[in-house]
């Protein structure tokens, strides 16, 4: 048995107004409360230290600059890494990076009890699009104002285990849990802020995005037989609504955790990385099953190409 106690430390809204050092002060409140807990390892969701911004419109993208952090820990952020060493708490949670030379990254970090950053992650499938869309209800500026993350899915050993991270929309491509997979991942740790409403489709509601939400993290965590923590940013932020759905899946496919609520809140639950053992053994044993000549395709093409009409 190799237990982790892990927090999925779901955040209610973070209103455009809010400052960092108050989303800071809420994610310290969340982890007091998984230590509390007896927690090992807490994970915030996608942009945690902010407001889902890309739903915001600049004709100068250079405005946005302001939701970007250029240091990791910085200033308003040291007190949650000083707080996650004092509780010996490992952490993962989103933010929007500026690079030195002036790269801009959906980034997810990899905390050890230490307090040391062991991994870095960059969102790699950027949902949405990069100039000002008048058809749709509200705007998803993802490809404006960033870069599709250039460190492809590493995994990192931490706590006994080995641990990846995506973020939102990658939990809905099975190619990112397969190459983690094929790490021996055993633990995928990822945020999301998805609104509950699509909007390209307005009849696409919360029940059917809920549905999908679901079905890409049980598949994703069955076929590669791996736990995997989904972390919500929720509720209304500025009027524009984000799903909840924080839940934590086992290597089986199951749902053993969720939390049914909007807010600030923790959902803990201890999960063992030897029950992933089996599925990796057996009906997931990569090595003995894959078939890699046959999946050229996966790699060598981006889009579909239809056969030629008879
Ligand atoms: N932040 C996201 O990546 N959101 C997407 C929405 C736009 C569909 C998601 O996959 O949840």
């Amino acid at each position: 048995m190799r237990r982790i106690r892990v927090a999925a430390a779901q955040m209610g809204p973070i209103q455009k107004a809010e400052t960092r050092e108050q989303v800071v002060a809420r994610m310290i409140a969340l982890m007091d409360d998984a230590a509390g807990k007896g927690a090992d390892f807490i994970v915030y969701p996608e942009l945690a230290l902010t407001t889902f911004f890309p739903r915001w419109y600049h004709a100068d993208r250079a405005e946005a600059d302001h939701w970007f952090e250029a240091q990791m820990p910085g200033p308003q952020t040291q007190p949650l890494f000083d707080r996650a060493r004092e509780h010996g708490m490992a952490m993962s949670f989103g933010y929007a990076e500026l690079t030195p030379d002036g790269h801009h990254f959906n980034t997810s970090i990899l905390v050890d009890k230490s307090g040391a950053i062991i991994g870095k992650y960059r969102k790699i499938h950027l949902p949405g699009h990069d100039e000002y869309d008048e058809e749709r209800a509200f705007q998803h500026l993802e490809k404006r104002y960033f870069e599709p993350g250039d460190l492809g899915f590493p995994v990192w050993r931490m706590l006994g285990g080995i641990f990846g991270m995506c973020i939102c929309n990658d939990r809905r491509w099975p190619e990112t849990y397969r190459v983690m997979g094929l790490q021996g991942v055993e633990m995928v740790v990822l945020g999301f802020n998805t609104p509950s409403v699509n909007s390209q489709k307005g009849e696409e509601g919360i029940e059917q995005r809920m549905f999908h939400h679901r079905l890409s993290l049980q598949a994703g965590a069955y076929q590669n037989a791996t736990w995997v923590v989904a972390v919500a940013k929720a509720g209304s932020e500025d009027g524009h609504h984000l799903m909840g759905g924080t839940m934590i899946v086992d290597p089986d496919g199951f749902i053993v955790a969720q939390l049914g609520h909007e807010d600030d809140g923790v959902l803990v639950h201890d999960c063992d990385l030897d029950a992933t053992r089996f599925g990796k053994e057996t009906i997931f044993d990569f090595a003995r099953h894959r078939r890699i000549a046959h999946y050229g395709l996966i790699t060598g093409r981006v889009g579909a190409e239809p056969p030629p009409e008879e």
